[in-house]
């Protein structure tokens, strides 16, 4: 199925040339009949000779009704434009003609209309004279009479020959149904009728409807029930959902979720319409885009370029669901009735999207215009330049702007501008050293201060920006290398080494005097400046050691007892530290009081060193007469 649009000014046949061909009534209104006039949008459809079924939705003329028009035109890949034999090329013929242009609807058929009254020659010429200069340039022209039926099926030929050049739409891209109608089945709830025009909607499918969870609960196409329906296609869809589909309107959007983004602030190329006066441009606008009129504002972004092509920033009235790329044409509102009659066109830009979630401009003078340099820079709206101005973009960001992404993502799923992650792992490191400076206690920055000092979107950045001699240990950067104790500490460890006996442990008052509290031995513990032992004793680094040494020239095995007394130490120290020998492998525990040297196990004694002392200790009953 194919939905075409008509266009062209007032009276001038269209509605009748809809009739002609589809036997369909597209005024369905009293008053429309009674004034011989289109009002509302019009909806009828026909099997063209090749077979393929084709909709229009009827637009009206009337230049009071231009907005209904655009929604009308809005959603539709193609137009039927409509030109009187008799009356020629009129205003709002020039009017529809550069909103189709601003709305990038390429694909047309000319219908040269009621050819019964005049010689539709000159009409034609003007008509595609003016065509050739605008989107329709390559649309075949039709002399046609509504009235006697002559013409038709030439007119239905060139529809098919139209139709069978449209491009084929994506059935796997994602849902944005534009809202034509809205209205409420007795029994059933709220109907939405739009102009699928790529993608697919199921039966049973959940849907967003200006951002609000609904659920397809039936489908219409061409009046008949169906399970899906591929765009491009005219769909009825009724849906089940809380407040958003019984406040449903012509302008609503019913989206796949996810896969836009519902955005008020936009940032803009505007491209002038043809015949506007771009250096009057009012403040206050309104933004067309599918079915859609949204009041808006806009703020310029720099000066003009030679082309008169600008940027601008739009801040809409509400939030639409938008891509990059997709176009919305603003019109001016404030002009009355019969402006357009003095030739003025009240379409003013089109207005391409290249960010739809611009970060807010910055205070300072000159942001603007900067912001309108950076835009203009970017060819094409895509990746890259939405890369450079925002630093992170998540795959789901990307998907919701309708941007493919580029590559792979660099960590945690999300896409970073190339220079940006290239000149982080420098800044990550400055900012540890920086950090290890300013806190020279703490065993390292946590990842999380590590992504607020780089300003990250995601602490799962930080690991993927770590190069050596940068390291990341327990949630937190170290420096690497042995950097030493702070000096402070330092300092008080020198004290310790000059005031202690080998094993001994300094109590705590001895540690706080020097200044040395949990964190700072702590430090020093990291630093390798102490030696912490179970129970909350420490020792001078290489006690351990050390105290091996002197252990294996005891006779083996040996008791608790017979290690302190060889340590000279006490029972506090010998206790956790010859538990820290086991663990080290440097004693071997044989039961609950004897142990042994691993390396003397054998009987080999250690070269060099006199046998030991045949003490009476060892030959004392395990375990007794040992306490000290
Ligand atoms: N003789 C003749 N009259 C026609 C022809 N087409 C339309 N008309 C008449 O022209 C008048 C306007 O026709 P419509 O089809 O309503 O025109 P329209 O373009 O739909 O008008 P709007 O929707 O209001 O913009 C009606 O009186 C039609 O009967 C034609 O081919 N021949
Ligand atoms: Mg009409």
């Amino acid at each position: 199925m194919q939905v075409i649009a008509t266009a062209g000014h007032v009276d001038h046949g269209k509605s009748t040339l809809v009739r002609a061909l589809t036997g369909m009534e597209p005024d369905r209104l009293e008053e429309e009949r009674r004034r011989g006039l289109t009002i509302e949008l019009g909806y009828a459809w026909t099997s063209l000779p090749s077979g393929e079924q084709v909709a229009f939705v009827d637009v009206p003329g009337h230049e009071r009704f231009l907005a209904t028009t655009l929604a009308g035109v809005g959603p539709v890949p193609a137009a039927l434009f409509v030109v009187a034999a008799d009356e020629g090329w009129m205003p709002q013929s020039e009017e529809h003609l550069v909103a189709l242009e601003a709305l990038g609807v390429r694909h047309g058929v000319l219908a040269v209309t009621r050819a019964d009254l005049a010689d539709p020659g000159p009409a034609r010429e003007e008509a595609l004279a003016r065509l050739r200069r605008g989107p329709q340039a390559d649309a075949e022209a039709v002399a046609v009479s509504g009235r006697t039926g002559a013409g038709l099926p030439a007119l239905a030929a060139a529809l098919d020959r139209l139709v069978a050049a449209l491009p084929p739409p994506d059935p796997d891209a994602p849902v944005r149904l534009w809202v034509d109608r809205a209205f409420t089945v007795r029994g059933s709830g709220t109907v939405l009728t739009g102009t699928l025009p790529a993608g697919r909607i199921a039966v049973g499918d959940t849907l967003l409807l200006d951002g609000e969870e609904v659920r397809v609960r039936g489908l219409q196409s061409l009046k008949r029930d169906v399970t899906q329906a591929v765009g491009v296609a005219r769909v009825a869809v009724n849906v089940r959902g809380s407040g958003a589909a019984a406040q449903a309107a012509r302008g609503a959007a019913l989206t796949s979720p996810g896969a836009w983004a519902r955005t008020a602030a936009l940032d803009v190329r505007l491209v002038p319409a043809a015949r506007a006066d771009p250096a009057s441009v009012p403040s206050r606008l309104v933004a067309h885009i599918g079915s859609a009129a949204v009041p808006c504002s806009l703020r310029p972004l720099g000066a003009p370029g030679p082309q008169g092509e600008r940027h601008a920033r739009l801040r809409l009235d509400r939030e639409l669901p938008l891509h990059v790329g997709d176009v919305l044409l603003l019109r001016d509102p404030g002009r009355a009735r019969g402006d357009t009659a003095a030739g003025r066109v009240r379409v003013l830009f089109a207005a391409t999207a290249l960010d739809v979630r611009p970060a807010p401009l910055p205070r300072r003078r000159g942001a603007a215009r900067a912001r309108g340099e950076e835009l203009a820079k970017a060819a094409e709206p895509g990746a890259g330049p939405l890369l450079r101005a925002h630093g992170f973009l998540s795959a789901a960001d990307l998907r919701a702007m309708g941007v493919p992404a580029p590559g792979e993502p660099v960590a945690g799923g999300w896409h970073a501008d190339p220079a940006l992650w290239r000149a982080l792992p420098a800044r990550l490191a400055e900012a540890a050293r920086a950090y290890a400076a300013a806190h020279p206690l703490d065993p390292g920055m946590p990842v999380e201060a590590a992504r607020r000092a780089l300003g990250l979107p995601d602490r799962r950045l930080v690991p993927a920006l770590v190069r050596p001699p940068l390291a990341l240990e327990g949630g937190r950067l170290t420096l690497g290398g042995s950097p030493g104790p702070p000096p402070r500490v330092a300092e008080a460890v020198r004290r310790l080494h000059a005031e202690l006996a080998p094993f001994e442990a300094p109590e705590a008052g001895t540690l706080a005097a020097l200044g040395l509290g949990p964190r700072e031995v702590a430090a020093a513990v990291r630093a390798g400046a102490l030696l912490r032992l179970g129970g909350g004793v420490v020792l001078l680094p290489g006690a351990d050691e050390r105290a091996a040494a002197v252990l294996r020239r005891l006779p083996q095995p040996f008791t608790v007892s017979q290690a302190r007394q060889a340590l000279h130490t006490t029972r506090r120290v010998a206790v956790p530290l010859l538990e820290h020998l086991d663990a080290r492998g440097l004693t071997r525990r044989l039961s609950e009081v004897l142990r042994q040297c691993p390396e003397v196990a054998g009987g080999a004694m250690p070269s060099g060193l006199p046998p030991p002392p045949r003490s009476a200790a060892w030959r004392s009953p395990p375990g007794s007469g040992t306490r000290p």
